[in-house]
């Protein structure tokens, strides 16, 4: 059976995606396309061979369309994801999933009483073969416990209009996300410590920021974020246990030797850098719908990461460490 998706947001990662769900996965096609730029979505439309939607609402409540993909602006996620929710209807949504925690514990709440798990957030490396492979050592217990995790997300250049804000909720989410699934705690306090600021930003937001969590056990994470100005899309990761340490390999190009120099490239995007991930996280969608079990990270995971991203925000303004104060978990997610 296929899958008929609709997709809200056809901007850089909309497109990316419906181009994945037409040429990478099989078992979906893109029907149905929404943009609030009308001439995007019918150029879109026209070049998948889908219908272009008046509105967001509709292409949800269409009965041409059983799944849903949420690539739209931020502030526009979780009043589509709820509505998808409410229609008993499948979403993939692109994090943040909502702009508070409240929208998110209402979305919690609808899902349960719907019975079954509808929504897959988009934590795209969950899915990424060196996260995968670091997350199996760590539950075989090869470096013995986790301890610590050092890590760095690192950018060239941002969309203009890239605020203060968005080194978190857009760009850090990442790492809240992947340090707590590898881990498999959630955390207890987090902080973000200034820093002095590169030369190179293009705009007037902090950069960089260096941000901290602890988890409930006492692990600590790091996680520099360079918003701008970096010298290539770099993302590392390094967890440190008790008998050995695990880190998250380079994307896989050619080593190259020549002039006395031995290099390989990182590459400028994360578009590049993901694009395996970004496939694998699609193919699992849609097993997972088609088997109405869905993997990857849940709309609890989308709750923990916006309740830790205040935490950030409020930390940066008070200048000390901020407590992360989760609901009990509900049964659906455990
Ligand atoms: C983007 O949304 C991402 O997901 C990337 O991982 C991040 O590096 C980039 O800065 C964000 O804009």
């Amino acid at each position: 059976k296929l899958i008929r998706v609709g997709v809200i947001g056809c901007g850089a990662i909309g497109k990316e995606h419906i181009e994945r769900l037409t040429n990478v996965v099989p078992q979906t096609k893109v029907v149905a396309v929404y943009d609030y730029v009308d001439k995007v979505a019918q150029d879109v439309a026209e070049k998948y061979d889908a219908t272009s939607y008046a509105s967001g609402e509709e292409l949800i409540r269409s009965d041409e369309v059983d799944a849903i993909v949420v690539a739209s602006t931020d502030d526009t996620h979780a009043g589509y994801a709820m509505e998808c929710l409410k229609q008993n209807k499948y979403v993939f949504c692109e994090k943040p999933l909502a702009l508070t925690a409240k929208e998110c514990e209402e979305m919690m709440e609808v899902e349960a009483k719907q019975g079954h798990r509808l929504l897959q957030m988009g934590f795209n490396r969950r899915f990424d073969k060196g996260y995968v492979e670091m997350k199996k050592a760590i539950e075989e217990g090869e470096i013995g416990a986790p301890l610590m995790i050092h890590s760095a997300h690192r950018n060239i250049s941002q969309a203009p209009g890239f605020e203060t804000d968005y080194a978190i909720t857009r760009v850090a989410i990442h790492e809240i996300d992947i340090s707590r699934w590898l881990l498999g705690d959630e955390y207890d306090e987090v902080q973000v410590l200034s820093v002095k600021q590169s030369k190179r930003t293009t705009g007037d937001w902090l950069n960089p920021q260096l941000i901290m969590f602890k988890t409930n056990s006492g692990q600590r994470i790091d996680v520099e974020v360079q918003t701008d100005g970096a010298y290539a899309y770099d993302i590392q990761c390094q967890v440190v246990g008790e008998a050995g340490t695990l880190d998250l390999p380079d994307p896989a190009t050619v080593v190259k030797r020549e002039n006395q120099q031995v290099s390989y490239g990182l590459g400028d995007h994360w578009a590049s850098r993901f694009s395996d991930s970004y496939n694998e996280e699609f193919l699992g969608w849609a097993t997972g719908i088609l088997k109405d079990q869905l993997v990857g990270a849940s709309t609890w995971d989308g709750y923990a990461s916006c309740v830790t991203s205040d935490a950030l925000i409020k930390s940066r303004e008070t200048g000390k460490p901020e407590k992360v104060t989760l609901m009990e978990q509900p049964e659906i997610y455990k």
